[in-house]
């Protein structure tokens, strides 16, 4: 395919608008932008407002396919994917947005550029204020991809923050009883059921099976949900023993990574091999057969790495085929949640979308955000931070900020940055919870079910604040970004980054992790 080159020196004036088709494309900007707004590929990503010097390079780079676009990992200029957008005035913001896959932004000296990683595709550059160049954006991507149905969101509970994988037949009948009439719609069951990750089936925890445990929340007039990571497997699975074929290699034959997790290297099925994608569909229906209407598809970015594949195809149009093959097989009647996705490619196929890192039971953990500069691990803070950032998503897709949390125990989080958790999941109108009724106070119950209950006016008053019924809420002391080690903190930093990037390390962390865990699974014990 031919492919073209546009440059642009004059910029479009105050609430102007177009579209014009290229390869790749340049901006010439009169000034230099006070800011840049950079958006992340995956749901996990950093979604933020910057300034111009470039971010330092996020550790351990072992996990970059996990947290980032790894092909981009390496940019020194401000990158971004699909939309970039500059600050050149107060209320005055240029963005450059792409309107098909495959697509990064970044600002390279006075200029922005636009690049397509293959052929030519569509660009809409828009200027004026932030909220309005926006909202461009989201209608011409909805016109494209597809926009948000009509249904509210479910409000859920799901077992990963309290539970983690300590989960089993007994732990989660006891938490189901617990949560009595509060007004949930979906219980959703995550990471701990499976035998493996590639091997879908219950593990010896579940001995009555999958149907007896979406039986039981079914009972409770509720939708059963479960979590699987469908488009990964781990090394020691069957599914990647029997299926080497179905993965995806590197131009050197080698596999590619899709990361480290639960102390294993993870890798990525070909969502072009004829044979996998059948493999997925009868997943889907096997899971819709033990009484599950509500998936939560997660590690998803695995099926848009970079590798030689079955078809050819460009990365995402290729993840996006293999969504579309999952999203048949699983029926337009089932709630489709997407975790760890790519976020543009993502769009008119699941119902929602996790917008941003997981939360946790930490405000911000200091080795991350500081010593390894990564705002993509699980915390409070950066889930907030990126998830405000991307609202602008909300037209096309049910926008999912992740857990809040009502309980005191368990968690170091203070009333305030609950408060603002719970703030977000209304901003997002989506709603859902891990906490343990076993946990709460009779105050924490009934603030959970006003919460639930509840639908205030919500009005945005700028990039920060809302109006939520009577209050305003201001979620600025999240947005901004932790700065660089100084002083002593350096020779931390140069040390944990070393030890980030040694796989035997990171399994030791994990080792470390499983203690903690086992610990936690005591605790609720003791308290039934
Ligand atoms: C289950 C969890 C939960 C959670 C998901 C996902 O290392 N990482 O960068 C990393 C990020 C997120 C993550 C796991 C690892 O969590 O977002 O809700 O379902 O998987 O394992």
């Amino acid at each position: 395919m031919p492919t073209s080159h546009r440059t642009l020196d004059i910029l479009p004036q105050t609430a102007d608008s177009h579209i014009l088709s290229a390869a790749s494309l340049s901006l010439g900007l009169p000034q230099p932008p006070r800011r840049f707004f950079r958006h992340g590929w995956q749901s996990w990503s950093l979604a933020a407002w910057t300034d111009l010097t470039p971010l330092p390079m996020q550790q351990p780079k072992l996990l970059h396919p996990m947290q980032i676009d790894p092909v981009y990992a390496f940019e020194t200029s401000p990158h971004s994917s699909w939309v970039g957008a500059i600050e050149i005035a107060d209320n005055d913001i240029l963005l450059l947005g792409a309107l098909g896959l495959d697509a990064h932004v970044r600002l390279v000296g006075d200029q922005l550029q636009g690049q397509y990683e293959t052929g030519e595709g569509e660009w809409l550059i828009a200027r004026g204020a932030e909220a309005s160049v926006f909202a461009r954006y989201t209608d011409e991507l909805g016109k494209r991809l597809g926009r948000k149905s009509d249904r509210p969101a479910p409000r859920v509970w799901c077992s990963w923050y309290s539970l983690y994988t300590a989960i089993d037949e007994a732990t989660l009948g006891h938490v189901f009883a617990g949560l009595g009439n509060l007004p949930f719609d979906v219980l959703q069951v995550d990471d701990g059921w499976q035998v493996s990750i590639g091997d879908w089936e219950p593990n010896t925890k579940f001995p009555s099976g999958m149907e007896m445990l979406s039986g039981q929340i079914k009972s409770t007039g509720r939708r059963a949900g479960l979590w699987l990571a469908p488009l990964i497997a781990v090394e020691s699975s069957r599914l990647f023993r029997e299926h080497p074929d179905w993965f995806l290699r590197d131009a050197r034959r080698r596999f590619v990574s899709a990361g480290l997790n639960w102390g294993e290297r993870l890798f990525a099925l070909d969502t072009t091999h004829p044979a996998a994608l059948a493999w997925l569909a009868a997943l889907m229906k096997q899971v819709r057969a033990w009484g599950f209407d509500y998936l939560k598809l997660d590690f998803l970015y695995a099926g848009a790495l970079p590798g030689r594949r079955h078809a050819d195809m460009s990365r995402e149009s290729a993840y996006r085929h293999g969504l579309k093959i999952m999203r048949e097989a699983m029926g337009s009647d089932a709630f489709f949640l997407t975790c760890g996705a790519p976020i543009l490619p993502s769009l008119g196929l699941c119902d929602a979308l996790r917008i941003g890192p997981d939360v946790s039971g930490k405000w911000e953990d200091r080795r991350d955000a500081i010593l390894l500069s990564n705002p993509t691990t699980p915390g409070s803070r950066n889930a907030v931070r990126t998830t405000v950032n991307r609202l602008w998503l909300q037209p096309l897709v049910m926008t999912d900020p992740d857990v809040a949390y009502f309980v005191e125990s368990g968690n170091s989080l203070s009333a305030e940055q609950r408060q603002l958790l719970q703030d977000l999941a209304t901003v997002c109108s989506f709603k859902a919870t891990s906490d343990l009724p076993q946990w709460m106070t009779s105050a924490q119950h009934e603030s959970l079910r006003e919460f639930l209950n509840s639908n205030p006016g919500v009005q945005r008053l700028n990039h920060s604040k809302f109006q939520i019924g009577h209050r305003t809420v201001d979620f600025s002391p999240a947005l901004t970004l932790p700065g660089p080690p100084a002083g002593p903190a350096k020779i931390q930093a140069a040390v944990v980054r070393w030890l980030g990037n040694q796989p035997w390390a990171l399994k030791m962390l994990k080792c470390i992790d499983e203690l903690s865990l086992q610990r936690r699974k005591k605790a609720l014990a003791n308290k039934e």
